[in-house]
């Protein structure tokens, strides 16, 4: 290249670079300072040329990178600049529009009921234990004193898994006692906690769905007896419905997993139509106890000569329905919004200072 040709060069590119937009400036940058650019090459082809020439060659080059550089850098900056009063033209943002409102989640009356229940009982020195929905046969059925072919197991109405490897039939657990079961295997007594949770039979009709909650309660140590199964039970009666002297009544009954067993029976109206809790001269069974069958505490590891314990449970979505008057079991397990937002509770909704103690 002659100096000529270096000019031509330059004042080609510049001429280009002042027009170009981002991409084409981008594609001018490499063809010109690129490894393989017209003035790189030239550069690197100095070596060459005739020392003679050499000198005012590389000058007039470097003189021209620097030209062609210093177009390119203005040209980005004209255009970015151009691009962001585009962009700012373009997004406005109205600031005078009303806010959105905001959407407030609800808890399912299900789970508020359960934290109710978990409160009560964990102010009474209960933990909470859980286990999972798939149980085996032995959990769920024969280490609580129902053996093969009893027929409770008829009553449960059990949806049965497919046989697994050992030609056993997994079980949709029943009820949440299994859980109990797995407790005392795995701690020694003394032994408070309560097992919440999902429960199913295979069972469908206007008072039954086929999942359901239940919450259990057991206590095992040297000394418990059915005094403290009935303090335990008025004491959270009393504290969920928040009647302070609510009725109570224990009546004999019979489950294979206790002896003595009780169903437990609270004091309602039915009189009026509709049903009232804690007045009146009526029965509402609630839920079924007993002291634990000695042959469920050696199924269980433990030793029945030595300890003793108690145990109740009842159904949270039948306690939630009296409690907050919901009258359909089933809308539940139906996922309407309307229902939710009807039914649902505000999450922390606890009393608050900033405006007074007044909600
Ligand atoms: C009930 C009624 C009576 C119960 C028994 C046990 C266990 F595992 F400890 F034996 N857990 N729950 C029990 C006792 C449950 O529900 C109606």
């Amino acid at each position: 290249m002659d100096m000529k040709e270096i000019d031509g060069l330059r004042d080609d590119l510049v001429a280009q670079i002042a027009d170009a937009d981002l991409a084409v400036l981008e594609e001018l940058r490499v063809r010109a300072l690129g490894k393989k650019g017209a003035i790189t090459q030239a550069m690197k082809g100095l070596g060459g040329a005739d020392p003679e020439a050499r000198k005012s060659l590389g000058q007039a080059l470097n003189q021209a990178k620097g030209d062609i550089s210093d177009a390119i850098d203005l040209r980005r900056t004209v255009l970015e600049d151009a691009g962001l009063e585009e962009q700012l033209a373009e997004e406005k943002i109205d600031v005078t529009l009303p806010a959105r409102g905001a959407s407030q989640g609800r808890l399912h009356p299900i789970t508020q009921t359960l934290d109710e229940c978990i409160a009560i009982f964990g102010e009474m020195g209960f933990t909470v234990a859980e286990g999972p929905d798939i149980e085996d046969d032995f959990h769920n059925f024969t280490a609580l004193n129902i053996p093969a072919e009893h027929p409770a197991r008829q009553m449960h109405d059990t949806f049965y898994l497919p046989a697994n490897e050992n030609g056993e039939r997994p079980v949709l657990r029943t009820h949440t006692s299994p859980v109990q079961i797995r407790t005392m295997e795995n701690s020694q007594p003394p032994i408070r906690v309560i097992a919440p949770g999902r429960t199913y039979r295979c069972d469908s009709d206007a008072t039954h769905t086929p999942m359901f909650h239940q919450i259990e309660a057991l206590v095992v140590d040297e000394t418990t007896h059915l005094g403290h199964l009935k303090g335990c039970i008025i004491d959270f009666v009393r504290a969920f419905f928040d009647i302070p002297d609510l009725g109570v009544r224990f009546r004999p009954s019979y489950f294979p997993f206790t002896e003595p067993s009780m169903e437990v029976d609270i004091a309602c109206d039915r009189s009026g139509g509709a049903m009232v809790i804690g007045q009146g001269n009526d029965w509402l069974e609630i839920m079924g106890s007993g002291m634990v069958h000695r042959n469920v505490l050696s199924a269980g590891g433990i030793d029945p000569d030595r300890y003793q314990g108690f145990a109740f449970g009842m159904g949270i979505d039948r306690i939630a329905m009296l409690k907050y008057g919901i009258p359909d079991l089933r809308t539940f397990f139906e996922a309407d919004l309307r229902w939710l937002r009807h039914y649902g509770f505000v999450p922390l909704d606890v009393p608050s200072m900033v405006r007074g103690l007044s909600s």
